[in-house]
């Protein structure tokens, strides 16, 4: 027979494994944002809750209809100018397939983002779709409300021959995430190489708790009398930075709230 003291530290391990693993599914939600920020190496494949891409249905917006011919899909936004037009509506829902994965270097096509297990970065190289997609999803987990966020990486263009329709990615962002709120980030949008960096101000804020979604959408370039003209796309070394919550800062900000209010 067990002794109550026994019984008392087995359930205090029951009650530790069943915390432990319920933290656990809270961190593997999203990319955790802390204080500290977050970085993303890409040294093993990221998790689709973390990363992910189009789910390759047929007829996923990005993937094309099951009737569209392969030319059909890949000149399909050929002429497009209002992509946030296209992403309106979009959820990240809708973008949660896991990355494929591959070794080849420059990365080959595919219709899904992949993770690259010998740059250990992030490519897309569409093919048979419209766009590839690839979706970030991160969670404020800084404890504190931030009107911004610094969003940086490392960006190579591979097999460059610069005749795209439509070089680079077009970006978004949003903190809905239902397709409501989508927001260009034209600093991510048309690159053909460098490193990008921008500093995002969520309407409203990013609370604690709240997802941010980054999207990025890769054209399908048409290809030119046969010849493959798709550019190979790599991100590493995501970097969020998120700043430090200031005593002094947010007492300013609430002094100035008070007057706004007083104001009105
Ligand atoms: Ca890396
Ligand atoms: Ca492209
Ligand atoms: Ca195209
Ligand atoms: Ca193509």
């Amino acid at each position: 027979m067990s002794s109550p003291s026994r019984v008392s530290t087995f359930d205090r391990q029951v009650f530790s494994a069943i915390f432990a693993v319920t933290c656990f599914g809270v961190a593997q939600g999203a990319i955790s944002v802390t204080s500290a920020g977050a970085v993303e190496t890409f040294d093993s494949l990221p998790p689709s809750m973390n990363w992910s891409s189009g789910d390759g249905t047929p007829n996923d917006l990005f993937e094309g209809g099951a009737g569209e011919s392969g030319n059909e899909k890949a000149q399909a936004y050929d002429e497009m100018t209002n992509w946030a037009s296209i992403v309106d509506g979009v959820t990240a829902a809708q973008v949660n397939g896991a990355l494929d994965e591959t070794s080849d270097t420059p990365g080959n096509t595919n219709n899904l983002a992949r993770w690259n297990s010998s740059n250990m970065g992030l490519q897309t190289r569409p093919t048979g779709n419209r766009a590839t997609t690839l979706l970030a999803t991160l969670v404020n987990d800084s404890g504190s409300s931030t009107s911004s966020v610094s969003i940086s990486y490392d960006f190579v263009v591979e097999d460059n021959a610069g005749d795209e329709q439509v070089p680079g990615f077009q970006a978004f962002y949003s903190v809905a995430g239902d397709g409501s709120d989508w927001m260009a980030i034209p600093e991510f949008t048309g690159l053909t190489g460098s490193t990008p960096s921008v500093n995002l101000t969520p309407t409203g804020g990013w609370n604690p708790g709240d997802n941010l979604y980054i999207l990025w959408v890769d054209d399908n370039a048409a290809s030119n009398n046969g010849t493959v003209i798709d550019d190979g796309l790599l991100i590493d070394n995501f970097t969020v930075v998120v700043p430090e919550p200031s005593s002094i800062v947010l007492g300013a900000l609430g002094l100035l709230a008070g007057i706004g209010r007083r104001r009105r």
